[in-house]
């Protein structure tokens, strides 16, 4: 059984966070927020579990004091949590609604107060439905639509954020959205994926540009990456992990720090990119101060013939799994950072924006026992305490999450959290692994 006493041996100025994001906690009914793609297609039969949507969800507009004081009262140094876009322009790119304004100033006043750097991301999925309609990320307006949203934020808590991030996770906005059709919008096109490939870039690289004409320093982009491995030694396994590799991981990277795309992908994808997005790619390589990675697990790549567009298959693989049947494999953490560092000779501060696993918590008359979270952070915690004793330039480490929430296509299925939500009551309770962290970060 193991414990977190080795957050102890952590360099002294290592920040430890925890995180959330807007649609998956606050309760978009209330405070007076426009509604988000997601709301339209939990309502598409079989999309979402249960048809579950956002609009309660762990309702932290009533509860949020209570929320951060968990986070502060574990002992954590740094909150990452996302604005919501339809909370502060209902309709996209006009109006601001001033009670969303005023909800993130208290948020944000409140974290300074406790102590706790607000790490904040920009957009974390959730779409206005006015701009969805008007066709969403397969759009260059909506690109153009988030520099403006980008000067909302940075012109009103610039001066109080410790760092902010354009966007969190861009290959699910676009290709697990577009491509997989397993977020919203739910479009298995590959049109509109070479364009959301795109446009989600673009938009990073102007909102880039605008965090920097109000001088801010801290500015990044999270990319979540896979440990992406080939199922056989078959030269057409390993032809498809590679493959795999640049749709997961280095489409992104690439454009962010080379401003290019992969070769095998742009090939797939290049009938469809927009016209003249070679012109962007400089906008998109504005550079970054800091790199944010997620990570949870690897993916296990084999050729298949029967897919038509990118011929691969992810084959589940042996290892032990969480609660979301994604494979426990923390030495995937320390080998996504190495390739990292190696491909793009990296000297930017990484910060470990997520991770954490789903586990089947179970209260118990007010306890919940969940040892499986604690091995798993215990775990990952170990391959970064590696990569620090090599010199890595590693600065922060956020569990995800605060709380447990609405895991997108799963609903309020998965719990992820460190405090578990019975979403009857709204009642939080700390979890095991909450009063972990707590006893080795005080
Ligand atoms: O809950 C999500 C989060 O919104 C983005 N990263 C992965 C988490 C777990 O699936």
């Amino acid at each position: 059984m193991n414990n977190l006493s080795l957050i102890k041996k952590f360099p002294k100025d290592f920040i430890f966070g925890t995180a959330t994001s807007s649609y998956q906690i606050e309760g978009n009914s209330f405070g007076e927020s426009g509604k988000s793609h997601w709301d339209q297609f939990a309502k598409i039969d079989g999309m979402v579990f249960n048809s579950q949507d956002g609009r309660i969800a762990c309702n932290h507009i009533k509860y949020w004091e209570e929320d951060l004081q968990l986070v502060s009262d574990a002992g954590f140094g740094a909150y990452r949590f996302s604005f919501s876009w339809p909370r502060l322009m209902p309709d996209g790119n006009q109006s601001l609604n001033q009670k969303g304004i005023s909800f993130y100033d208290k948020l944000i006043d409140k974290m300074l107060e406790l102590d706790l750097k607000p790490f904040g991301t920009f957009y974390h999925w959730d779409l206005p439905i006015y701009l969805a309609d008007l066709g969403g990320w397969a759009k260059r307006d909506t690109a153009k639509y988030f520099a403006d949203y980008s000067e909302v934020i940075i012109k009103n808590y610039g001066d109080r954020l410790y760092s902010v991030a354009t966007i969190n996770e861009p290959w699910c906005v676009a290709w697990l959205s577009h491509y997989l059709g397993v977020h919203a919008p739910g479009l298995k096109d590959i049109e509109s994926t070479a364009k959301a490939m795109h446009y989600i870039m673009l938009a990073h690289g102007y909102g880039m540009e605008v965090i920097r004409s109000y001088s801010f320093k801290n500015a990044g982009i999270v990319l979540n990456k896979a440990a992406v491995e080939s199922y056989s030694d078959k030269p057409e396994d390993i032809e498809a992990a590679n493959l795999y590799e640049e749709i997961h991981n280095s489409w992104f990277s690439d454009a962010v720090f080379k401003s290019k795309y992969p070769e095998n992908l742009l090939n797939i994808l290049g009938d469809y990119m927009p016209v003249k997005y070679e012109e962007d790619l400089k906008i998109i390589g504005t550079p970054i101060d800091w790199l944010g990675i997620n990570y949870y697990t690897r993916n296990l790549i084999k050729f298949d013939k029967q897919e038509k567009i990118c011929q691969l298959t992810d084959i589940e693989g042996p290892l032990n799994k969480t609660d979301m049947n994604w494979e426990i494999y923390p030495e995937g953490l320390k080998k996504v950072i190495e390739t990292e560092v190696n491909r793009y000779n990296l000297k930017l501060p990484i910060h470990i924006t997520e991770n954490g696993m789903a586990n089947k918590d179970l209260n118990v008359d007010g306890n919940v026992d969940d040892q499986k979270r604690i091995d798993y952070y215990f775990l990952h915690l170990q391959e970064i305490q590696t990569l620090l004793d090599r010199g890595y330039n590693i600065k922060s480490y956020f569990a995800w999450s605060l709380l447990d929430n609405y895991e997108w296509s799963f609903g309020y299925n998965k719990r992820f959290g460190l405090v578990y939500v019975d979403f009857e009551t709204q009642k939080r309770i700390k979890k095991k692994s909450w009063y972990e962290f707590s006893s080795n970060l005080k």
